[in-house]
């Protein structure tokens, strides 16, 4: 037991800021290691929500390097090049060390009243809804639950919402909508015992290398189809690639309905017993044959024709995968449940090699999804079901009265929030909207109109923490302890094996001493450490579909190769799917076939500016906003030390640039620059930009999904010239 545990466990009285400023005493004092000697303990990564578990090597107790474990059932002694320099990136000079006030160093004490008296000011004069959070699926569970808690219980704010909406609000909908709970049913093992693997909006070699390795360990000689409008470099290992046009899968996931149904290659029992409202979908996508959606889609009928077959023989085992190509869209939510319908109907779910998958971002983003109360009241509960909330209240301890009875706002409308007045205070954990939001420019504009801006990250660096009134430094993922959940569902732990640099506190810690200075710190007496918010957590899950009550704390999670919820008995196997019953979480207990017609899109191209411009990830080194792999020398190795713009060869002539030129690219709302790269993985009309590069999102065009509210940050109008040359 640390120093801190000892002393908070021997403490009856209130916690004093004394007694939680003392940094860097939840982690080393918990390895299960000889702090004399050479060892070793293992980590879950912190970046994608992969959950590779990484062996790390200990000298005295501090990390001298890492390397994958052989032995965790995602990565099987795998890793890709972020892991491999995930502790690289934590040597920086643009680490945070001590907290700042509008650029002064300050000490916690300080900063901690600072953040109490700029809130409360703002809140007694505005109302409590006048402070607003954004927080992250990169922290741990017990952190992000923690912030939630004293967030919404503590300071009494009813919004704050997370990056997460950027990335899977969608898949969180369809999969609620659908099947009564946010629940992804497969496990990775999937991957290599599926017939058929459908890859959509996903690109899996770049954006989570190491499934991709496990969909290549596949002995089954799988049909691997991967639809993407660009030829991935996930679509090198692709039997078939459909290549779309740009937000053209509704159609087309509509059009193998159509087909499917058309002949009659149906799993009927499944559908007798275990869906409802079939029949409204069969008569809907009769409208939809695949001669009717080929202007949207771009693909002609046969090959329709033939993937609607591949999907409905008999015997195959079909999975179908998603990621960003999907969510993020004007209409993610149906898209994502054209995909569930297709699996319904066909019986791919709930066996071996099946499944409705959408795969994760973050390495927390499941986390999120279950605690960060936000969209959920912890645990998956709702916000506006009175008994859920009296479990909670009753669980915590806290009065009933002060768990707010509606969700909160989404991220988008608390931006507009800010810009109409409503939120004068914001405080932004682990996220860098300044880059990632998306018409950023409208961002920059937005935080002149707030009072008090409260910015906790690990470096001072990135574009947000620089326009922040107060920045709290925090220690980084191998620098502090805790868990995350994986896309399959995985549990696993992470652990301290490194100093945080200065004054830089966990994020736990700076919740804990952030709550007692606002005066709730009793709320939280029983909120000591990592492994006891954990436990909390499990009793919140108890009864739910993602019930952790059997998971003997964090010992087990290691000893156990991670632990999938739900967890309620004694004895279960390493690597499980759901539905296998057939039964789901609606209250009639039928899965739902959900669908509207496809929309128009919110800017379609013009003469003016006749280009979609798509974005997304670029390379397996670069993470979002680079604010961490920009930090090491390996990883910027490996990706291109300029920006790219992709433009298709035909285009290329047209406009009279040849690869490597510099080109302008222009939106209605902004125009930047970049080189182009004139390549045939783009087709024409279409051009692509990695997000990493802080002025892409100044293009982007801002629509929702009206169901998840997350951005379409895949799809804008924009006009492209050789530079110098006007429009
Ligand atoms: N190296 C690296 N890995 C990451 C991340 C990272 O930043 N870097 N981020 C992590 C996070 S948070 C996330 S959410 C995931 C994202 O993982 P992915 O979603 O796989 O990555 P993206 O590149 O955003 O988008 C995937 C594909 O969608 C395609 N696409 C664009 N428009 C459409 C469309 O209309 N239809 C279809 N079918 N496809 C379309 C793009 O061409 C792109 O190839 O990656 C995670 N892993
Ligand atoms: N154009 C375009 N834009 C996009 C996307 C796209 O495909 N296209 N994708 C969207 C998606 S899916 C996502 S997920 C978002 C990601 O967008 P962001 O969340 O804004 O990106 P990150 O760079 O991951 O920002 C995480 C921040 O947390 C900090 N940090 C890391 N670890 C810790 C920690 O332990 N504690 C604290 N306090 N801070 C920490 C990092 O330094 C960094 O500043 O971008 C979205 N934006
Ligand atoms: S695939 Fe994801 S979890 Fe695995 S090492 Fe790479 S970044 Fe980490
Ligand atoms: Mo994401």
């Amino acid at each position: 037991m640390s120093g801190l545990q000892t002393l908070l466990k021997q403490k009856s009285g209130p916690l004093t800021s004394e007694l939680l400023l003392r940094p860097n005493d939840f982690g080393l004092g918990m390895l299960p290691c000889n702090l004399e000697t050479d060892s070793t303990t293992t980590s879950v990564c912190g970046f994608c929500s992969t959950g590779c578990q990484l062996k790390i090597h200990l000298h005295e107790g501090e990390a001298t390097g890492l390397t994958p474990a052989p032995d965790y059932p995602v990565n099987l002694g795998m890793a890709c090049p972020k892991g491999w320099e995930a502790l690289a990136i934590l040597d920086s000079p643009d680490r945070a060390t001590t907290p700042l006030f509008r650029g002064e160093e300050i000490t916690w004490e300080k900063a901690a009243q600072t953040f109490t008296s700029g809130f409360k000011k703002i809140q007694e004069e505005h109302g409590k809804d006048s402070v607003a959070f954004i927080s992250t699926g990169q922290i741990a569970t017990e952190e992000m639950a923690f912030l939630g808690a004293f967030a919404k219980f503590g300071m009494g704010i009813k919004h704050g919402d997370g990056n997460t909406r950027q990335c899977m609000a969608t898949s969180v909908v369809a999969y609620k909508q659908a099947f009564g709970f946010d629940a992804p049913p497969y496990s990775y093992a999937d991957f290599e015992e599926s017939d058929v693997v459908i890859l959509i909006g996903s690109n899996l070699a770049i954006a989570h290398p190491i499934l991709y390795q496990r969909l290549a360990r596949n002995q089954r000689n799988p049909e691997i189809i991967v639809i993407d409008p660009r030829a991935t470099e996930t679509a090198q290992i692709a039997t078939d690639h459909l290549a779309l046009k740009s937000k053209g899968d509704l159609p087309l996931l509509y059009a193998l309905a159509h087909c499917i149904i058309r002949d009659g290659r149906l799993d009927q029992a499944f559908l007798d017993e275990h869906t409802e409202g079939f029949e409204d979908f069969a008569t809907f996508v009769k409208d939809y044959s695949p001669d009717v959606t080929r202007n949207k889609t771009g693909i002609a009928r046969h090959r329709v024709e033939a993937l609607a077959k591949l999907i409905s023989t008999p015997g195959k085992r079909v999975s179908m995968w998603w990621t960003m190509g999907v969510n993020q869209s004007h209409e993610g939510v149906r898209t994502a449940q054209a995909i569930i319908n297709l699996c319904l109907m066909t019986g791919n779910i709930g066996r071996p090699g099946t499944g409705p998958n959408s795969i994760t971002g973050q390495c927390n983003a499941m986390g999120s999804r279950l605690f960060s109360n936000t969209t959920n009241l912890l645990g998956g509960h709702d916000f506006g079901n009175p008994a859920h909330r009296k479990k909670v209240s009753s669980i915590l301890e806290i009065p009933e009265d002060r768990i707010p009875n509606e969700p909160s706002w989404a991220y988008d409308q608390i931006i507009d929030g800010i810009d109409s007045g409503k939120i004068k205070g914001l405080w932004i954990i682990a996220t860098n909207p300044a880059h990632s939001w998306i018409n950023q420019d409208r961002y920059t504009e937005l935080r002149e109109k707030l009072d008090f801006l409260v910015v906790q990250d690990m470096y001072h660096t990135t574009e947000t923490a620089g326009t922040a009134d107060l920045l709290l430094p925090a220690a980084a993922w191998g620098e502090k302890s805790g868990t995350f959940i994986n896309s399959e569902r995985r549990i696993g732990t992470h652990k301290q094996v490194r100093r945080a640099p200065a004054n830089a506190l966990s994020d736990f810690r700076i919740f804990q001493l952030l709550a007692h200075t606002w005066g709730v710190g009793e709320m939280f007496a029983k909120w000591t450490d990592p492994e006891a918010v954990f436990g909390i957590l499990q009793q919140l899950s108890a009864g739910q579909p993602c019930d952790i009550t059997g998971i003997k704390g964090y010992r087990e999670l290691d000893e156990e190769g991670g632990i999938q919820w739900p967890k309620t008995t004694d004895s279960c196997e390493r690597e499980r799917r759901l539905f296998e019953d057939g039964k789901f979480h609606t209250p009639s207990g039928r899965a739902k076939f959900l669908f509207d017609p496809p929309s128009s899109l919110p800017e379609p191209t013009t003469n003016a500016f006749p280009y979609t411009l798509l974005t997304g990830r670029g390379t397996s080194a670069q993470w979002h906003t680079q604010s961490r792999t920009s930090q090491s020398a390996v990883l910027r190795k490996l990706y291109p030390a300029t920006l790219l713009l992709d433009v298709n060869p035909a285009d290329a002539e047209k406009l009279g640039i040849k690869d490597r030129d510099p080109v302008t690219i222009s939106s209605k709302r902004a125009s930047i620059t970049a080189l182009a790269h004139v390549t045939t993985s783009i087709n024409p009309g279409e051009v692509y930009l990695p997000m990493h590069e802080p002025n892409v999102n100044r293009l982007t065009f801002p629509a929702f999904d009206p169901h998840s509210r997350q951005p379409s940050y895949k799809a804008c109008a924009v006009n492209i010239c050789a530079e110098g040359v006007s429009q």
